[in-house]
Parts: structure tokens; sequence; C-alpha cells
């Protein structure tokens, strides 16, 4: 039986890559790759080792076979993904479950056997006339008890490529792990192309198989359903951590720097869109990954490591003055993919929200461009799409944490969830304590929908942890993962919301972007308890004095005592709101929540309510009393 296998590989493979192939001893993997080759029927298949030449035979080949073309300066590339593939699909992206698992209403979930033989139809032969990729990459530092091995099987050049940016090389690891079972697999397929975009997008699936382990896309290229080792392999890793008692977050990781050189390292949850990377990137901080963490509990601290080594960042309104970082890098000479940005006639890149004049015409994801183009639905196109990204390799950032490779991860002295909220939550607050943290400000985390992901932008979601996009697992279980986590540690790190969208009754913003920097400087103090904060019914905010003092230590700017009462002001009748929106979510449509999610709630609620009766629906921060030093 394994004979056959082999011998088919040989048939199907050249000598070389049959070699590279053979020399890693696992037939489960061997396997995995005959039955994909066999049914997809590619033209040709290449082994990437983890060798300099085999890296840059993909990047090469993403040129050559058109799917990225180069330009101006040296490294740099675009692709593009088709018209209407433009974001994550969540209505095709589906888990394969048995009729037996015990099945939460909010998963999308398609029937195993069904699910199965549905995609294993659309594989067939899907390869014809393409080259397969077989790549093998770690999720986390190599040589780390947070390591993932992974294996991709994809027939575009891009998303080889983009891995290799975005993963840690795994070739090696595979020649070690021996006959160990324990490794995911991708297997991707762009389909049949028009133009060099998928043409059959109807017939976009995104499946993912939790009890094999194993993640199946085809007929799409957008990154963020096609990358296998990114929001794929995250799905696959939170049901592995919930079943081995660790957890894998969609957060941040970075070191903020405190007084007399110290750094502390928080991670940060925010809905996509939201300004996770670049608060990840903000000057002066250093950072360990934008995207995904994953945290276990270590001689009672919570550790936390990046799986990735790149990052696949949203590209609008990247400007010099608000991400002066990335936009540095963006425009030196380096290795890096745009997708989905504007090509000027001159052959530079724009995106919105670019420094510099709005290019009138070029090139885009709608082919040829003017001002004023319309789409099929009588649309207006604009000059890059919103949800345009960059990719590359964090080696490229001056500002990458000297522990981003650590593989004991580094140790987590503060977690933040922040979300897209124009009305009810103050700018920074701290919680009460842990399971405080994880029910106000994680499990209810609200955010407005964003370009992201398909579908209208701009109304208001329930997405606790900015993770339920990804979750395989029933969100009641995944918030109790969550609260008992808490438990396994001593002096679990405090937990923090932000709101960098609170806008004021007329609808403008109450914050500038830059502001941010500042909260973090005070989260990072308040982790250690170097500053007092202000208790409110909803949580500790920060003294006015403080802020001050900070803002002219960040950013020199005067902070006025007007636009702090203004920005921290409670909102009672949307706070009540709120909760009143969450518990409803919970007790309808969440099956099994912790029965401690109401009762907190609850508990704030009241706080919310007597607050409400002594000082009115809008409550200055200046009259707060209780001055809070623990
Ligand atoms: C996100 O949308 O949260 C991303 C990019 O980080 S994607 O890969 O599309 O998920
Ligand atoms: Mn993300």
């Amino acid at each position: 039986m394994y004979r056959k296998t082999t011998d088919i590989l040989k048939a199907k493979l050249d000598k070389k890559n049959y070699k590279k192939l053979i020399q890693i001893n696992n037939q489960k993997l061997h396997q995995f790759i005959e039955k994909y080759v066999k049914l997809c029927n590619p033209d040709e298949v290449f082994v990437c080792s983890d060798s300099l030449e085999d890296i840059q035979r993909i990047r090469e080949d993403a040129v050559k076979s058109g799917e990225e073309k180069k330009l101006a300066i040296d490294g740099h590339t675009v692709h593009f993904d088709g018209y209407y593939d433009q974001a994550r699909d969540k209505k095709h992206t589906k888990f394969l479950f048995s009729k037996s698992a015990d099945l939460d209403p909010n998963l999308n979930v398609i029937d195993r056997r069904k699910g199965l033989d549905e995609i294993h139809t659309l594989l067939k032969n899907i390869m014809q006339g393409h080259k397969l990729y077989v790549c093998f990459f770690c999720l986390g530092p190599v040589n780390s008890e947070f390591s993932i091995p992974c294996v991709q099987l994809t027939d575009s050049s891009y998303v080889a490529h983009s891995e290799s940016l975005l993963y840690r090389c795994g070739y090696d690891k595979f020649k070690k792990l021996g006959t160990s079972e324990h490794f995911f697999r991708f297997l991707h397929s762009e389909g049949e192309l028009q133009k060099g975009v998928s043409l059959n997008i109807d017939k976009r699936r995104i499946y993912v198989d939790t009890e094999e382990d194993i993640v199946y896309s085809v007929n799409t290229q957008y990154g963020g359903n096609t990358i296998g080792l990114k929001k794929l392999a995250m799905r696959l890793a939170i049901n592995k951590a919930s079943r081995e008692g660790w957890l894998t977050e969609h957060m941040f990781i970075m070191g903020v720097h405190g007084p007399n050189n110290r750094i502390t390292y928080f991670t940060g949850a925010f809905p996509s869109a939201c300004g996770k990377t670049s608060t990840s990137m903000l000057k002066g901080e250093t950072i360990v990954g934008d995207d995904i963490a994953y945290l276990r509990e270590k001689m009672r601290k919570i550790r936390a490591i990046n799986p990735e080594k790149g990052i696949f960042g949203i590209i609008r309104d990247i400007n010099s003055k608000d991400d002066p970082i990335i936009w540095e890098v963006l425009n030196r000479e380096g290795e890096i993919i745009f997708s989905n940005v504007l090509i000027t006639d001159n052959g530079d890149v724009y995106w919105i929200g670019k420094d510099g004049e709005v290019p009138t015409s070029g090139f885009n994801h709608s082919g040829k461009w003017m001002v004023g183009k319309k789409d099929n639905e009588g649309n207006e196109i604009t000059p890059s799409h919103r949800n345009a990204r960059f990719t590359l390799d964090m080696k490229l950032l001056k500002n990458l944490d000297s522990k981003a490779d650590d593989p004991d991860g580094v140790v987590v002295g503060g977690i933040i969830y922040g979300g897209r909220d124009s009305d009810t939550s103050v700018p920074v607050e701290e919680s009460f304590n842990w399971v405080h943290g994880i029910i106000t400000k994680g499990a209810s985390l609200e955010s407005e929908t964003t370009s992201a992901t398909l579908g209208k932008e701009g109304i208001r979601k329930l997405n606790p942890m900015a993770n339920l996009d990804f979750l395989p697992i029933p969100l009641g279980r995944y918030i109790k993962n969550n609260l008992d986590f808490g438990e396994k540690v001593q002096d679990p790190p405090p937990i923090f919301s932000v709101n960098y969208f609170l806008k004021d009754k007329e609808g403008n913003f109450l914050n500038d972007k830059s502001d941010k920097a500042v909260w973090l400087k005070w989260m990072e103090l308040r982790s250690h308890r170097d500053v007092e904060a202000i208790k409110t019914p909803t949580g500790y905010i920060p003294k006015y004095q403080d802020l001050k003092r900070l803002f002219m230590e960040v950013l020199n700017k005067d902070y006025s005592e007007e636009d702090y009462i203004k920005q921290f002001t409670l909102r009672i009748p949307e706070n009540l709101l709120k909760i009143d929106r969450i518990i409803k979510i919970y007790e309808t449509k969440v099956p099994n929540t912790p029965k401690i999610l109401f009762e907190v709630l609850k508990e704030q609620k009241q706080r919310l309510k007597a607050a409400k009766e002594k000082y009115g629906d809008y409550i200055s921060p200046t009259n707060w009393l209780m001055v809070d030093s623990s």
C-alpha cells in the first residue's frame, strides 16, 4: 500500500523533487500529497525545501506566471485578486462536522461527508495546466513547545511566495519530525483562471476539517481565504488549544517601552481593520507580531508567541504622519507584495489615504481604471480596494522586538481589547480583574463591520475577543476557556479596553489617531501599578494629571481638561443599552454561556443604574471620588 504511494509520487515528481520529498520520512505526509497529486492532477510538482534557491524559485515563478508584476522599486511586486474576491468569504467558509459533533448555532457548519464530497468533486483535475507547490512551514519559532509544523499544497505561486514571507521555514523541522502524525495540512487551488484571476468564484469554498486538521480552499485567491497558515490555521489552532488548555487569539504582541528601559509586553485583540497593526507598529515601541498570538501558561505566567514572522497588513490610510515606520518601509527597496492597490501610469503604487495627490488613472483590481469608473452594480470604483494589503517579512522592520523569535515567548504584562465603537466606551479603561475583563471587555467586544470581510460595512456586531469569525468551537466553551486560563496564572495581567473611534454627538472623532501612543504608555504604567486610577462603574480610568503629563512626554501635546472630560465622560444610556444587547445575544443565541457572564454583566448594570440615580445620564470623570491605587 505504502509502496504504491511512493511509486505514484515517483512517477509524478521529477527526480530532484521526489528526493526532497522522500527525505522526509513520514507516511501520512506522503499519502496526503499522493492523494491530491492524483486528484488535482497538476502538470508539475515543486517541493520547496528551506534553501534560498528553492525560495527564490517561488519568487521568480510568481513573476513568470503573471501572478505578480515587478514594480519600480527593487523587490516590490503587485498582485491582483479578482474584483469580487477581495476579502474573507465568511459565507462559504464552513466547518466540516459529523452529525455527532456538538454543534453551536453560531458556527457555519456543513455535514462532514457532504462537504468532503463537494470539495473533492471541485478539486478533480483542478490543477491541470498548473504547477503544484509543496511547502513546509513552522507556526511559531522553530524548536519551541508552542510550534506547529504545517504543509501547504497550492497551485498559486503568489500564495507560496506570501507564505515564504509570513512564516518560518519548516522543511528541516519535518525531516526531524520522523513518523509523527501531528501537523496541519492545507490544500489550495485558485481554480480555473481568466486574465489571471479565479474564474469560478461562485464555487469558492473554504472548508475546515478539525477532525483531520486539514483546510481546503478552492476557486479563490484573496490571501485571507488562501494563505493556509493565516486564518485557516488559526481556526485549527483554536481547536487544538481548546483541547490542550492554552489559547489561540486574534492578537498582536508588542513591547511597550516604559520608564528606565523597562519593556512590558502587551497582547491586543481587535477585529480586522480596527487599528491592530498600526498599534503594534507605534513609534518608540517594538513589535513581536501584528495579528495572531498563541498564549500558554508557563511557571504560572502567561507567555505569548507569534506563529507568524511577517505582516499581511491593510495598506489603506497608511501615511507618513500616522504610521511613520511602515511608511518608510513601504517606500524603500525590500521584498514586499502589494495587493489590490492602484498602479499609476508612471508605475508608482497608490492606495486610499496615501500622502500626496490622488491619481486620476492607472491599473487596479478592476483592470484599467480612471476616476468615475463604475462596476457592474453601478458603484464607483475606488482607486485601490479598501482592503488592499501589503505583505512583508518583519525582518525589514527596524522596530522588530529582540524577543520576536524567542522559543519561550514573552511574558504578557497586559491584555487589550479594542473595537470600532462610536458612542459607548471611553478611550482606555482597565477592568477590575481577570473575570471582569474577559466578560465586560473581551466577551462583550462589539464592533462596526469593515471591508476585511465581504458584505456591508458599518453594522454594529458582537465580536467576542475579535475572534468570532475564526471559532471552530462553541462560543460558550471558548469564553469558559478564557475565564479558566486566568486561574492557571498567578496575578493574571490586567485587562484593558481601548476605543479609538469614539465620537461626539455631532459625529466628530474625539481623539487623534496618534493618541493611542499615550493610552499604551498609561497601560504600561498601570501594569506595574506606577500610577493610580479612578474607579468608575465600568472599570478604572486614567487621572487627568497622568494623561496630561504623558501627552506632553509622548506627543509633545497640551492635553486639555476639557478634552479629557469629553473623552472620559461615562455614557450611561449607551452602556446600559450595550449590556442589554449583549445579555440578549448570550441568552438567546449562545448555548452553554458560563453563568458568571450574566452575573458580572448584571452587576455592572446595577452599578451603572446607581450612578445614574446620583449623577445623571452623562457623568464627567471629575465626579468620581473613589481613587484606587491598588
Ligand atoms: C484579518 O482580516 O483579520 C486579517 C487578514 O488579518 S485575513 O487574512 O484576511 O484574515
Ligand atoms: Mn487579522
